[in-house]
């Protein structure tokens, strides 16, 4: 049981001896899915907090910083992203900034549990604010068997997926990677849920290997959240054409006006590791 005396812990084999807490004011929705356990709670200081399977996926205070770079990094280094296909994210918080580009002219939006899109939509109408957007089609079904179909099809994708543990698991597996490859036209981008480098370092490499081993340009980029472990998580990034380091286009001022962590400066600071974080990827 990870709550007790009005606190949540975090506590999960993938980041043994240290635990993240946050205290709990009421726990808004609580219930099993056919795949997670799906938690909802009213946190004291972060806003709601979105829970699968004991992990935490989101809190409101610091969500922005992953949905906004998830998006924007790989968006902004397409120059002209007009397909799109989202696998997991079923909060919304992905699609949501994705729907702030204009040029974007069709998003396909593939969830494996529906239920967190429901739960979401009743709980966290800040995130699942985008899927009534004309240019969205959800899909409820597996990522995996989603993009096997799909051919030539996208300019970019975007896989926002829990740990690989439970359901998210199939989506760091080099065959998962293969179909993404297999899904996008020639000059296309995908961008992946790519662990922490202080927490996975095996992870970290193990999709740094896959990604170099299929596409021409890879690169992993950081990203700040505090509450995820470590404070941070990292995006795996593929591209068969653009590079991925600069902002292929210039963010317009009304949309820089609209978010909170992206800006052309973040883009290109993301990329620039640490030292042992460089290593790590020499290495791999
Ligand atoms: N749209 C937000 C969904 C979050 N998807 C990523 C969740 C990762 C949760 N675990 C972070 C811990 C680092 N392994």
């Amino acid at each position: 049981m990870n709550l007790k005396n009005g606190w949540f812990s975090e506590i999960c084999p993938m980041w043994p001896g240290v635990a993240l807490s946050l205290e709990i004011k009421e726990t808004l929705y609580s219930g099993k899915s056919k795949f997670q356990q799906i938690d909802l709670y009213q946190t004291r200081h972060h806003g709601k907090m979105l829970v699968l399977d004991g992990i935490i996926q989101l809190t409101e205070f610091d969500e922005f910083t992953y949905q906004e770079m998830m998006a924007h990094l790989p968006l902004f280094s397409h120059p002209e992203p007009k397909n799109i296909l989202v696998i997991g994210g079923g909060d919304g918080g992905v699609l949501r900034e994705i729907n702030r580009h204009t040029q974007v002219e069709k998003i396909d939006f593939c969830e494996i549990d529906e239920a967190v899109i429901a739960v979401s939509k009743k709980f966290l109408p800040g995130l699942a604010c985008g899927f009534d957007d004309p240019r969205v089609t959800v899909h409820i079904g597996e990522g995996n068997g989603f993009v096997k179909n799909k051919t030539n099809a996208y300019d970019v994708i975007i896989v926002d997926s829990s740990d690989p543990i439970g359901p998210g698991e199939a989506l760091f597996q080099k065959s998962f990677y293969k179909g993404l490859k297999n899904a996008l036209k020639p000059c296309g981008i995908i961008a992946t849920q790519g662990e922490s480098i202080f927490m996975h370092q095996e992870w970290v490499v193990t999709l740094a290997r896959i990604t170099r081993g299929l596409f021409p340009i890879q690169a992993y980029a950081n990203i700040c959240v505090p509450t995820y472990p470590g404070g941070s998580i990292g995006i795996c990034m593929g591209s068969l054409g653009p590079e991925l380091l600069t902002p292929a286009r210039i963010i317009s001022q009304p949309l820089q006006d609209q978010l909170k962590y992206y800006t052309t400066q973040i883009h290109k600071a993301a990329f620039v590791l640490p030292h042992f974080a460089q290593k790590l990827m020499k290495e791999a």
